[in-house]
């Protein structure tokens, strides 16, 4: 009997990385295709505990690469493309916005071209609640996921310009699809440009945490092991051409996500240092997600559980961020940041 084939792109990166393990552990059944051009944001020693398993392979390809995908997918024949990748940081949409379009944009384009001529499954394609813009503070309100797309900044645009693209392969030749948009995410192997790794390797080393403006712009929490159970169960049992909000209530201040970080490792709040606003800073996100409740899925972690997992990771895998700020981060950090 033949596999299954899934293809996940951008498995070398954080939610990628953590869903190729959660799949390779949980199908051995299917054959799971890494797909990864392994840029800044992409690394395979995550891979050492899965990287000999029978049913785990790994591809180096760029996805904007028409020729090299089209080749691929000749090869392979996929059933299934579950796409995370991305230029996924806000900050650097924001010094560099033209990578972003060639990724997120075209990159999905030739992946949807490719899916759509060798007639795969289906197309999971993992976008974001950044896509809906910003909310206000009135904390009964919520992204739904007939919520107009008004993206504010370079990366959600392009992420909502893909989104669409999507949505016109599905509506303009069949291509069956899904399209998750997800609240931020952290935990195991998340990249430390980004707020709460970024916290947790800074108070570490004792060193102060840029916190942006007044530190009271909210975003809403999920661990990723929970992004991973809802992509997995969207790819089973989702209705082809629809959206999937997904979230856990779990809405925090950016101000009291680095409270808590410092506290819970037993450091001053004095390393807190507040810095010049993010430009388009995004106020609030917060998501709704029934549509996804009512197809099945539960979180397992609550903010302070999933947290306190996420603490104790980076506490056991010092060597893995140490060698990531120790290299080119370097560089990006200087230039992004002038603290005291
Ligand atoms: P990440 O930056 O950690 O990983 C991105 C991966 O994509 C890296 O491994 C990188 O090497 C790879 N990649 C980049 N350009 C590529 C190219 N041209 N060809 C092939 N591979 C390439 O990102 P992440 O945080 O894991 O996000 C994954 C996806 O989930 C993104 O699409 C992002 O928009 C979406 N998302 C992220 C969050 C979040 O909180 N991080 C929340 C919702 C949705
Ligand atoms: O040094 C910092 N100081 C700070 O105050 C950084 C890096 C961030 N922040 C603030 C900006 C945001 O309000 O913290 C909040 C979170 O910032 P990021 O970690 O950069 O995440 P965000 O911009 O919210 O985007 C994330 O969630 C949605 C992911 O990076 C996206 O890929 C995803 O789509």
């Amino acid at each position: 009997m033949t596999k299954v084939k899934v293809l996940v792109t951008g498995g070398a990166g954080f939610i990628g990385g953590n869903f190729v393990q959660y799949m390779v552990n949980k199908y051995p059944e299917y054959d799971i295709y890494n797909l990864d051009l392994l840029t800044y944001a992409g690394d395979l020693t995550k891979h050492n505990t899965i990287e000999n398993k029978e049913n785990y392979h790994f591809v180096k390809a760029d996805i904007a690469d028409r020729e090299q995908i089209a080749s691929l997918f000749i090869k392979e024949k996929f059933d299934y493309v579950i796409h995370f990748a991305a230029e996924s940081h806000v900050d650097r949409s924001i010094t560099e916005p033209e990578i972003f379009v060639r990724t997120n944009v075209i990159g999905t384009q030739v992946l949807l071209d490719a899916s759509k001529q060798n007639k795969i499954k289906k197309f999971v394609h993992v976008s974001t609640d950044e896509v809906y813009g910003e909310l206000d503070f009135d904390p009964t309100t919520f992204f739904t996921e007939e919520t107009p797309l008004q993206p504010n900044s370079p990366y959600s645009a392009s992420k909502a310009s893909s989104d669409l693209l999507v949505r016109a392969y599905h509506e303009t030749y069949g291509l069956p699809i899904n399209i998750t948009r997800c609240s931020n995410n952290y935990g195991p192997y998340h990249f430390p440009e980004k707020l709460i790794p970024l916290t947790i390797s800074r108070v570490l080393n004792e060193q102060n945490v840029p916190v942006y403006g007044n530190g009271q712009n909210i975003r809403d929490w999920l661990h990723v092991i929970d992004h991973c159970s809802a992509i997995d169960l969207v790819m089973h049992e989702g209705v082809s051409g629809e959206v999937y909000n997904v979230g856990g209530h779990n809405e925090r201040t950016n101000l009291e996500v680095v409270e808590t970080i410092i506290t819970t490792l037993g450091k001053s709040l004095d390393l807190i240092e507040f810095v010049k606003d993010r430009l388009g800073h995004d106020k609030r996100y917060a998501i709704d997600p029934t549509k996804l409740e009512k197809l099945g899925w539960r979180p397992t972690y609550t903010f302070e559980t999933g947290i306190k997992q996420t603490i104790d990771w980076y506490l056991d895998n010092k060597e893995w961020w140490e060698n990531i700020i120790s290299g080119e981060y370097k560089n990006y950090f200087e230039k992004q940041y002038d603290l005291k």
